[in-house]
């Protein structure tokens, strides 16, 4: 056997335990492992019943991610489970932490499942791109029925033991050593002479209406097509012998194996573990964090005050006057109750949280002992020096001192204080307690351990950390700022707004470029084109449409009028009729005709614009790797996870067909399709953005 078993009997009962950490993944040497345990045991005189347990801090995490790609080895984990189900024995899989996946599979194929209280169970396969491979879409309905078999399966949630135990997944929750609950219960089965029970041998579960099912989950997949996929395979549970469905599921699971869906949710999963492995962190020791003063109690720092609480910081909140600071506790207990709701918080943790953890004040001077405070103060230089100028005399030798900023120079607040080393960006997407990106923006003269607890709150706070560098807009802002440039510029020459947000909602986007406009404010925008006109660069195409919409008082939904009319209680918006009308005039006054453009055409440009802004980020280093902006839009700007992000679209794509279609549009606009330097050098060198990633991590 290999190492990665363990075999050792407990008189009738022999043990299996599989040492592979940190998870348990099943990898090719534990699969082979578990076959050769498996007969050993049926070859040891006496064994009358095998117990299957993890080691370490779970059971089995799945199958092995990092074999993905790679020719698979055999035994194939659906024979392994077969291997498992027709011994004579009577197996037990004992479950701790996750069972994930493969992991649950194996469970599945066992005659019965025992689970520690804390144990969770799960089927994330749609989570990368698939389905699961190795019979659940066959054994869990058989288990458990159709409906809570799609549920899990397509919504690839985790369900804690109990709720497991009462859905007929696991036999019996017991507190106590895995290996000894595992061996006890299988004792008593010995004892009570307990029929092997393979669930393959189970009944077929009832039909549903299997077409409703498929059309329903493909639309809520919103374009990801894995969770529809695996409805046909439990349909093949109810309509074939389990050895057909095993047929049936393999031959979907290989089909999703080969798509470029797979490819990029499995590129977002390690993209997320890898974007905090950083050379310049390791051996750097973050500071001491345990309280957090926020200056201004806005809609930002309310909810960065409210994720500081919820992650167990005692916060320090300040504003200007007594009233303004009795709205910001007002916004924070809010957003408390909203956790309170969903259960995130229990009674006892909100009042602890809003009468002990946080204080709210209008005087500096209660900032004197924090060790960390995040300015999230009007967008205005001289604001933010004002605000600097005072926590550096105010807070203690060692405190860090962040902005919030979305785009100003942070190199320049950080000049404005005698503390430069100590001042860091930390841009928090709003609203800041749900949002799960945060840009840690490192300026020139911040100290590492300073970026180093950066990372450190980003991950006490459960975010998904971005380093980036001191340019307007840093990553995510810098980037969308071009593409949605981009969108303006079709829109002159031809396309509706409301055409556009379609097609990249068929892309995959929750919502396109014009109603996520009206969402956060068309005020925003406004704002910022005012505040680069100074700097415009003569060749840059600026619609003037947008801005007389904005003029005219329409910023949106906050004003019930946009790009879309939003009528009381509605949901979507509907077409403003005088949008309309200002881009014609527009279009008129520069003497456009408007030409028609195919919803593939619009997908093309606004996608080619962000790669292109994009690959010009990474090549000034304000990106440290092309994944790092991945993570930036699929965390920060809704792009559609099952795509990896832009550049592992643009990979998938062929940079050498995006460089050549990005030539061509800059015939049209040669200053704003300038072809960024990293894009045409890795296409002279036939590389692509993840060569790049994967010589990072070297
Ligand atoms: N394979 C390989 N490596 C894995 C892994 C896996 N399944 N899961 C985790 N790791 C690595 C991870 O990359 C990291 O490595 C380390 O373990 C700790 O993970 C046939 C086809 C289990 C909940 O999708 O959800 O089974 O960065 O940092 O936050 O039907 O990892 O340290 O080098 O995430 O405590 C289905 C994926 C596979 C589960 C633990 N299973 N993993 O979270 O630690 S497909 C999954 C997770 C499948 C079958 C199909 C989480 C976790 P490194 P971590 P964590």
């Amino acid at each position: 056997m290999t190492d990665k078993i363990g075999y050792t009997r407990k008189g009738d009962v022999a043990v299996l335990r599989i040492k592979n950490p940190p998870v348990n993944a099943l990898s090719h040497a534990v699969r082979e492992g578990l076959v050769a345990g498996m007969a050993q045991a049926e070859a040891d005189e006496g064994v009358k019943a095998v117990v299957i347990v993890g080691e370490g801090r779970a059971f089995i995490a799945g199958a092995d991610i990092t074999e993905f790609g790679k020719t698979p080895l055999e035994p194939f984990l659906p024979d392994v489970c077969k291997r498992i189900e027709d011994s004579p024995l009577i197996v037990v899989a004992s479950m701790h932490g996750v069972s994930l996946g493969g992991g649950l599979e194996i469970a599945l194929s066992a005659h019965y499942r025992v689970a520690q209280p804390s144990a969770k169970v799960g089927l994330p396969e749609v989570h990368l791109g698939l389905i699961p491979g190795a019979g659940a879409t066959q054994r869990l309905p058989r288990l458990i029925g159709v409906d809570p078999s799609l549920d899990l399966i397509t919504s690839g949630r985790q369900v804690k033991a109990a709720e497991a135990e009462s859905l007929g997944i696991i036999d019996q929750v017991t507190e106590g050593d895995p290996e000894d609950v595992g061996v006890a219960y299988a004792d008593n089965l010995i004892a009570t002479n307990a029929p092997r029970r393979p669930v393959s041998e189970m009944a077929a579960p009832a039909p549903i209406d299997w077409d409703a099912a498929y059309g329903g989950t493909l639309k809520k997949g919103r374009g990801q097509i894995s969770p529809a996929q695996a409805v046909r395979a439990v349909q093949a549970a109810a309509e074939l012998p389990f050895d057909e469905g095993m047929l049936a599921e393999r031959k979907i699971f290989m089909g999703l194996m080969e798509t470029d869906q797979r490819q990029g949710m499995i590129h977002a999963f390690f993209s997320e573990r890898a974007v905090g492995n950083l050379p310049e962190l390791k051996g750097v020791e973050p500071r001491a964090l345990q309280s957090i003063g926020i200056i201004g109690g806005g809609t930002m720092g309310a909810g960065i005050a409210t994720a500081a609480l919820l992650a167990g910081f005692n916060v320090v909140l300040i504003e200007m006057k007594e009233d303004a600071a009795e709205a910001a506790r007002g916004r924070i207990a809010g957003n408390l109750s909203g956790a309170l709701k969903r259960g995130k918080i229990t009674q006892m943790k909100y009042d602890a949280m809003t009468n002990t953890a946080l204080e709210v004040s209008i005087n500096y001077d209660s900032l004197a002992s924090v060790d960390l405070v995040i300015e999230a103060v009007f967008e205005d230089m001289g604001v933010k020096k004002d605000v600097f100028g005072k926590l550096d005399a105010v807070c203690k030798p060692g405190a860090i001192l962040a902005s919030n900023t979305s785009y100003l120079d942070v190199d320049e607040i950080a000049a404005s204080t005698s503390r430069p080393a100590d001042v860091i960006g930390l841009h928090f997407f709003s609203p800041a307690h749900i949002m799960k990106l945060l840009e840690v923006v490192v300026a020139e003269k911040t100290a590492p351990d300073v970026v180093a607890t950066g990372f450190a709150l980003g991950k006490a706070l459960n975010k998904i950390s971005v380093r980036a560098g001191v340019c307007d807009g840093f990553i995510g802002n810098r980037i969308l700022a071009t593409y949605r440039t981009a969108a303006d510029h079709m829109v002159l020459d031809g396309a509706s707004p409301y055409q556009i947000d379609k097609a990249l909602v068929d892309f995959g986007f929750a919502m396109g470029p014009f109603a996520v406009g009206d969402l956060a404010g068309l005020d925003i925008g406004w704002a910022t084109r005012k505040r680069k006109a100074a700097t415009r660069h003569p060749a840059e195409r600026v619609p003037t449409y947008p801005d007389k919409i904005c003029e005219a008082g329409n910023f949106g939904q906050k004003t019930g009028k946009g790009f879309y009319i939003y009528e009381a209680g509605s949901r979507g918006g509907v077409p403003n009729p005088e949008v309309s009308e200002l881009i014609a005039a527009e279009r008129a006054e520069r003497g456009i005709t408007p030409r028609d453009f195919t919803d593939a055409e619009i997908v093309r440009r606004y996608m080619a614009a962000m790669v292109n802004e994009a690959a010009k980020v990474v090549g000034e280093g304000i990106a440290k790797r092309p994944l790092d902006v991945d993570m930036v839009l699929l965390f920060g700007y809704g792009f559609p996870r099952y795509w990896g992000g832009p550049m592992k679209w643009a990979d998938l794509q062929g940079l050498p067909a995006l460089l050549a279609d990005i030539e061509g549009y800059a015939k049209e606009d040669a200053w704003f399709w300038e072809p960024a330097p990293l894009l045409k050098q890795l296409v002279a060198e036939g590389r692509t953005f993840d060569d790049l990633n994967k010589q990072a991590a070297k």
